[in-house]
């Protein structure tokens, strides 16, 4: 039996996190202009529609646009110090080229910040989350053009002005290294994956970082107490087996997904990735501009984590799950989710390990949660669920995240995603519930829209108050 001294550190940033398009609503209202969500309603499994269709439920979502001091008040009765939103470019610059901000959609989060500062909630803002102005996408061709990146400025140094002061931790891309995955989603490209050329992907990776870099620098000179961090997914890759090039195949794969932390934190490419480009006879589009902005980098990194997944190097073993939305073979030591995501707690120690021994920089883990079909019961003083499944994934995780700190690594903090249920976004629907409060909405648009505390909404009160002090070692673990 070992002895433990409390993981976590005093200032903790507990919370959980969410998105404008899969709460909000109102996707029409306030001004607000349409967004590539707009015409995604069914999330990863359909590219696009001309227009909007009414089968979309990211079009009302939970309606957290009209309810969000409901919602907050709830998020507090948790004990939530932190709470990681996005802000819809949309409501801001309703086509991404406008001229002007529009007024109605800066006083919306204005009015969002003001509850949150009723309960002392520091907000963590995402600038992009997944909705690039859908006007972007078609006329501009999305992150592909250059010209993402000043209007991706204008509308980042428009929230530092506006939010000064109020909003201290910022995230300039959510997920960033999807777009090698979701090119639409994640870069406004419609196109499918498989229909999109690497030049055009390369170049709009290149795009966002120097944007991202750009809103970095602005973000300082407009308050020097802004801390900047950069986005990414997060998946282990293992070797399906010990031979070497299996192995390699995992490290190859690792290193893509790296690229774009190591660009925010470094200020330049790896030398792999000029290898790849050279080989695959891309020249990307670098002005020596481009090269100066990206010397501006990160406070922090932050990631989603939900999942690990196996390379190898044989083609024969190249099977994909159905929940590897980022490639990868799944791991037959391992079970899934309802949705073939694969549940790896000491994943998540391994992933702040290295991130921590490869970028020295504080790490702050801004989603992670199990997506499942929740039952609203009558537990005789009211409805609720039952999840302790969902308590389960969530403890095992944090006891992980616990041992990473222990193991030296700087963790600022901890945002449960989808804190209240939401739209999901691969699938767009609302039978995926990450949520401590259940929201009475179903896949069929049907629904009161009523919020109801699950049984982990007093476990995660519980964590938060205890400062994890009350977390149990994961299963197989020793006490
Ligand atoms: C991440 C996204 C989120 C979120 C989460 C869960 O990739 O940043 O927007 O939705 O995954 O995914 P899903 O909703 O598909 O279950």
């Amino acid at each position: 039996m070992t002895t433990r001294t409390p993981a976590f550190p005093e200032g903790f940033l507990w919370g959980g996190a969410t998105a404008a398009n899969q709460i909000e609503g109102a996707y029409d209202v306030g001004g607000k202009g349409l967004s590539i969500q707009d015409v995604m309603p069914h999330g990863l499994q359909t590219l696009s529609t001309q227009e909007p269709t009414d089968d979309n439920l990211k079009h009302e979502a939970i309606d957290f646009y009209h309810r969000y001091a409901e919602d907050i008040a709830l998020f507090a009765e948790m004990g939530f110090r932190t709470y990681r939103f996005s802000i819809a470019w949309t409501r801001i610059f309703p086509n991404g080229d406008d001229a002007e901000p529009n007024e109605e959609g800066l006083a919306f989060y204005d009015r969002v910040l003001d509850e949150l500062e009723k309960y002392g909630i520091e907000p963590v803002v995402t600038i992009s989350h997944y909705e690039t102005p859908l006007h972007l996408a078609r006329e501009y061709g999305g992150w592909r053009n250059r010209a993402l990146i000043d209007l991706y400025v204008t509308y980042a140094t428009t929230l530092f002005e506006r939010y000064k002061g109020r909003v201290r931790h910022w995230l300039t891309f959510n997920e960033i290294n999807a777009l090698f995955h979701f090119p639409f989603m994640a870069g406004g490209i419609e196109l499918n994956r498989d229909d999109v050329e690497d030049a055009d992907l390369y170049q709009a990776a290149h795009n966002e970082l120097v944007a991202s870099a750009l809103a970095t620098k602005v973000a300082r000179r407009v308050d020097p107490e802004n801390k900047i961090g950069c986005m990414v997914i997060a998946v282990p890759r293992y070797g399906l087996t010990p031979d070497p090039a299996d192995q390699r195949k995992a490290q190859e794969e690792t290193q893509l997904d790296f690229v774009f932390g190591d660009v925010h934190v470094r200020g330049q490419y790896p030398g792999h990735y000029l290898r790849l480009l050279r080989e695959k006879g891309i020249e990307l589009d670098i002005t020596d501009a481009d090269r100066e902005a990206l010397r501006n980098t990160v406070d922090f990194v932050s990631f989603s984590y939900y999942m690990s997944v196996c390379e190898s190097a044989d083609p024969a073993r190249q099977t994909k799950g159905e929940g590897n939305v980022v490639g990868g073979i799944p791991n037959p030591t391992l079970e899934a989710s309802e949705w073939g995501w694969q549940i790896d707690p000491v994943g998540l120690r391994i992933v702040l390990n290295d991130f921590w021994d490869r970028w020295q920089l504080p790490l702050f883990i801004v989603e992670n949660g199990l997506g499942a079909k929740d039952v609203l019961v009558d537990s005789g003083e009211g409805k609720t669920v039952e999840d302790d499944y969902r308590i389960a994934y969530l403890n095992d995780h944090l006891y992980q995240v616990g041992e990473a700190i222990t193991d030296g690594v700087d963790v600022l903090g901890y945002t449960a995603w989808g804190c209240i249920d939401l739209v999901s976004a691969s699938k767009a629907e609302l039978s995926k519930r990450y949520g401590f409060i259940y929201v009475d909405r179903n896949d069929d648009g049907s629904g009161t829209l009523a919020r109801y505390r699950k049984r982990s909404f007093d476990w995660y009160r519980d964590v938060i108050a205890s400062n994890g002090a009350v977390l149990r070692p994961s299963h197989g673990e020793d006490a």
